[in-house]
């Protein structure tokens, strides 16, 4: 086709004979003037997202060449939804044909009739492992990054910005790799409130630090309260942006390493109880570096009983991170290499905090 636009559709349907209706549906588009179908995905089954409960879904994307233009494509998609017996439905709610225009070349449109990229696809796994499955490489035009690389970010989950939540940004990492100081730069540049670990007010630091065994479970209930206290869901707005520089899940990182197994049976009859109560991030930010480099780090700013700890131990915890987030499906992760990345660097926290701004919802 001449001077055809690349273009890619998700598809969706949960009503009917849905597999069907997704073959249908690609057999109007190449029948349609101006569209030509390039490629596409397998059919996967998916749990429902959203608020809604209801059937599950079978979702593909396609790939096709168009000299429509976005608004005339749009049209067409929408004629192919009504002629396929879709009907003005409940938002989130079950549909026998949805067909979502989600990347009009490198476009970005933004208007109340027609966002492009889709506004959400970057949070779908659906979406994402099609997209992976027909141009992995492709850069996301807002995002600047690869369709391989969003995916990455969601551990195969789906989700959906909901204002109903604390839009908590939960920043994760070991010691000394720079998470209150990314906290700060973020907190200034996006306006928000930085919520920050109260290890200074923690009496038990420097005992612990000295290896001091009977004060460890003091010491981690301490902090248990402390989270409590800070990230309380009934305690934080609904919509409102806040960053911690910690993400809760360490709690159970830190019970395993530093507790006998007697103070960690009475530590959880405790971990119980707090853990139900306490905000889930919408977003992780997942910073990293080599261990050594973090040791430095904890040389050169000088908190005395930080001077204690070892590489082999920052090593574990290293260790004990990447497992955590091998398997995070809660909320989307954005990893960090400091190789790549500077917490200090005003440039490099401005396309962050702009990225950020795609995965929670802003009033
Ligand atoms: N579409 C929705 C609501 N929820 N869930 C899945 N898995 N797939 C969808 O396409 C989908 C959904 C409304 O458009
Ligand atoms: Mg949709
Ligand atoms: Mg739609």
């Amino acid at each position: 086709m001449a001077d055809s636009t690349t273009v890619y559709i998700g598809l969706g349907s949960n009503i009917g004979e849905s597999a069907k209706l997704i073959k249908t549906a690609l057999d109007e588009f190449g029948k349609c003037e101006g569209i030509a179908v390039s490629a596409v995905s397998e059919m996967l089954k998916t749990k429902p997202l959203g608020p809604v409960d209801q059937a599950d879904y079978l979702n593909a994307a396609a790939k096709l060449q168009t000299t429509l233009s976005p608004d005339e494509l749009l049209k067409s998609l929408q004629a192919i939804e009504t002629s396929l017996g879709r009907e003005h439905e409940v938002k989130w709610g079950p549909r026998t044909i949805d067909l979502d225009l989600l990347l009009y070349g490198d476009e970005i449109i933004d208007r109340l009739e027609l966002t492009v990229p889709h506004s959400q696809m970057h949070l779908r796994s659906f979406v994402l492992d099609a997209m992976c499955e027909l141009a992995s490489n492709l850069v996301h035009p807002v995002l600047k990054k690869s369709m391989k690389e969003l995916n990455e970010r969601l551990g195969g989950g789906n989700f959906f910005l909901d204002e109903e939540k604390p839009q908590l940004i939960s920043i994760a990492g070991i010691i000394g790799v720079g998470k209150t100081t990314l906290g700060q730069g973020l907190s200034k540049e996006i306006g928000c409130e930085l919520i920050r670990e109260a290890y200074e007010t923690n009496p038990y630091m420097d005992q612990a630090y000295a290896g001091k065994q009977d004060i460890a479970l003091d010491w981690q209930l301490y902090f248990l309260v402390s989270r409590l206290k800070q990230l309380d869901r009934e305690s934080l707005n609904s919509g409102k942006l806040y960053i911690s520089d910690y993400v809760f899940s360490k709690e159970q990182i830190y019970a395993k390493r530093v507790l006998t197994e007697e103070q960690r049976r009475q530590y959880q009859e405790e971990y119980v109880i707090v853990e139900p109560k306490i905000a889930e991030p919408v977003l992780v930010i997942y910073l990293k570096d080599r261990p050594a480099a973090c040791l430095e780090r904890i040389k050169k700013r000088n908190r005395a009983y930080e001077q204690q700890i070892k590489e082999d131990e920052l090593k574990n915890f290293f260790d004990d991170y990447e497992e955590l987030f091998a398997k995070w499906n809660n909320c989307p992760v954005i990893t960090l290499s400091l190789d790549k990345f500077n917490c200090l660097d005003e440039n490099d926290i401005q396309r962050l905090a702009n990225e950020i701004r795609s995965y929670v919802w802003i009033s």
